[in-house]
């Protein structure tokens, strides 16, 4: 997708509910922008101005600028910039707004604390503000992107919607800020303003940093022999893991509601990082044990079902034999935290109850959905190497 245009602001005429999102070039974003075209409204995005292309996610969403009467329009903008997201809130007059826009990754918070306090703590007081100063409070709605590391040091298990907070990262720290600051404009203001408490939730376009996507693109790769080991970090952390594409239909949920209000949005099961290492393996038909203890724990192949593996790897580079007994996974520390959060669950009653949250992916078909997008993936980076063409592997 080329640059952004300048906004076309011509839903008034059109009798269609307005969105804007903030963060849309995410996976979440990108997931919701689709959700809520398809439910007719007029979308407009917030993106940053990159010196490459960041648009991949939205790219099928989007059409010529030049053809009038777009759905999808992209801001340029970013959530350090108060009068920037002023104008853009003023200019699209949106009647609902979803602040996803985030430093998300919480590891990484670590090293960039003060810009994680400004994009994700901040820069959400910037759009309540802004709503406020425009005059929009009775007009837009607002969901902020909160989360489950909010429990860090987990208080009460499972984690509910009056659980304490412990949070245990710059990045928790800040959102923790925009928790309680859109909590305070709704009722300061009487703004309708809501925080999804959202567990981890991914997909096949998750970033590839992130645990889960980090091993799916590695099993994928150590499946075709393009890659020999997966260095991992804490293997014992559990985590409440969703479809991404289940939680963003709970985000628009969230502003329909007769009421503001805060909500836990999980799937109330846990997972160590080392079940699911095993069943993104188990997919391309590779079983694996571990054996070992903390940074010696190891992870090998065990025995591998040879008809499923030929059936999905039709080009592999490494006979079975080769495979069989091979150390794939191994600890590294520099993956470790400085704090960790050890242990997530939410209990999702209230949204189920009140909002009617089911979810069409369990834990298995969302492994299933990210290896099969991955090894489709890898295949492409395989047929490119043996076309004599170069491929980068990425260090994650
Ligand atoms: P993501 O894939 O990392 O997307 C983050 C988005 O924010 C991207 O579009 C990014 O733009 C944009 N962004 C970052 N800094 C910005 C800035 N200063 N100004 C404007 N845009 C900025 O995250 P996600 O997984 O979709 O998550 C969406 C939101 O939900 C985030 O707020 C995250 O913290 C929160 N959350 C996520 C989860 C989860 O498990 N996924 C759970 C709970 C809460 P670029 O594309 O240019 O980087
Ligand atoms: O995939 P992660 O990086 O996600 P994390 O830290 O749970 O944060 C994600 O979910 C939050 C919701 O609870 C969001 F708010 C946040 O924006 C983000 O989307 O790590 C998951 C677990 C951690 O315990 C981590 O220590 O996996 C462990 N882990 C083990 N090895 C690793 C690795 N994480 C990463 N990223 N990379 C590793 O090599």
């Amino acid at each position: 997708m080329a640059n952004s245009q300048s906004p076309i602001t011509n839903h008034q005429s059109r009798n269609k509910k307005v969105a804007l999102i903030t963060g849309i070039t995410g996976q979440d974003g990108s997931y919701l922008a689709e959700f809520l075209l398809k439910k007719g409204y007029e979308v407009h995005g917030v993106k940053r101005r990159t010196s490459l292309f960041n648009t991949d996610r939205i790219d099928h969403l989007y059409h010529d600028p030049h053809i009038k009467g777009l759905d999808l329009t992209l801001h340029f903008g970013d959530m350090t910039d108060s009068m920037n997201l002023t104008r853009i809130i003023q200019e699209v007059q949106p009647d609902e707004i979803y602040n996803l826009a985030a430093m998300s990754h919480v590891a990484v918070s670590f090293e960039t604390p003060e810009y994680v306090s400004n994009a994700d703590g901040t820069g959400t007081l910037r759009i309540l503000e802004a709503v406020k100063l425009l005059g929009l409070t009775k007009k837009t709605r607002i969901y902020q992107a909160s989360t489950s590391e909010l429990y860090g040091k987990v208080q009460e298990v499972p984690q509910t919607e009056t659980t304490p907070f412990y949070p245990r990262s710059p990045y928790a720290v800040a959102k923790m800020y925009a928790y309680w600051i859109t909590v305070n404009y709704r009722e300061a203001y009487d703004m309708f303003a809501c925080n999804g408490i959202l567990f981890n939730h991914e997909s096949p376009v998750r970033g590839e940093t992130f645990v889960t996507r980090k091993i799916t693109r590695a099993a994928s790769k150590i499946a075709l022999g393009l890659q020999d080991k997966l260095y991992l970090g804490n293997l014992d952390a559990k985590r409440d893991w969703g479809h991404a594409k289940d939680y963003v239909k709970m985000m628009w949920l969230i502003l329909q509601a007769d009421e503001p209000e805060d909500w836990v949005i999980a799937t109330g099961v846990t997972t160590p990082v080392r079940e699911f290492v095993r069943m993104a393996f188990a997919y391309a038909g590779v079983e694996l044990e571990f054996k070992g203890e903390g940074i010696d724990e190891v992870g090998y192949i065990k025995s591998v079902n040879e008809e499923r593996f030929s059936s999905l790897i039709t080009n592999h580079k490494l006979q079975i034999t080769d495979l069989l007994g091979k150390e794939v996974v191994a600890v590294d520390p520099r993956y470790f935290r400085p704090t960790e959060v050890d242990l997530l669950i939410g209990d999702p009653s209230k949204a189920e109850q009140k909002l009617g949250w089911e979810r069409e992916y369990k834990l298995e078909e969302l492994v299933n959905d990210m290896m099969q997008s991955d090894l489709k993936l890898m295949t492409k980076d395989q047929y490119l190497q043996d076309g004599g063409y170069k491929t980068m592997n990425y260090f994650e």
